[in-house]
């Protein structure tokens, strides 16, 4: 898991399906928002290099990340999207705070994906500090925001084609 040893913006170009035609919800986290509209920024021009048009990208803002498990359900639920990229960034405090967020929001995200036909990418920094995280959207370790719209066109391609499959 060492991302030291990992550019989060390197994929390989032969392996992404085409994002034409499909939809994607962004709910991005306002708190430590250098960071997080870095993180969005990454994901969007990727989705859009891939193919995404403008008009099925939608971008929705929470206050905290612990809120982006209820964002992410509420956009769900509209049925609008393919895929939900949930972005925030959380940095070590003082307190055991860090953890209890950290631990609610991951583990609210695995339950909308065990729960809904909608796949919700997990777009959270869990970071030590702040440096940890400006290498992370766009610094020296590429930009996590990049790999969750990577990952996103392919879930959505994955959903696509296991139903393609039944059909058959
Ligand atoms: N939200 C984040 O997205 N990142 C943080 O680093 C962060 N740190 C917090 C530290 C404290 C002391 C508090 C009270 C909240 C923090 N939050 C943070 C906000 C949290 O995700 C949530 O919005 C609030 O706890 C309200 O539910």
């Amino acid at each position: 898991m060492a991302s030291s040893l990992h550019n989060l913006s390197d994929y390989d170009p032969k392996s992404v399906p085409s994002a034409k035609g499909m939809r994607f919800a962004v709910v991005v986290s306002e708190w430590n928002s250098k960071i997080t509209h870095a993180l969005l920024r990454g994901a969007v021009d990727t989705l859009l290099a891939q193919g995404a048009c403008e008009e099925d990208i939608q971008v929705r803002m929470v206050p905290g990340s612990f809120e982006l498990v209820f964002g992410s359900a509420q956009v769900i639920k509209s049925g609008w999207a393919d895929a939900v990229i949930a972005i925030g960034c959380l940095i070590k405090g003082d307190t055991p705070h860090f953890d209890y967020i950290c631990q609610g929001t991951t583990q609210g995200l695995a339950e909308l994906n065990a729960r809904h036909d909608v796949p919700v990418i997990y777009g959270l920094l869990t970071c030590n500090n702040m440096d940890q995280a400006e290498d992370r959207c766009g610094g020296i370790l590429g930009n996590k925001g990049d790999e969750c719209a990577i990952t996103a066109i392919k879930m959505v391609n994955y959903r696509r084609q296991i139903l393609l499959d039944t059909k058959e």
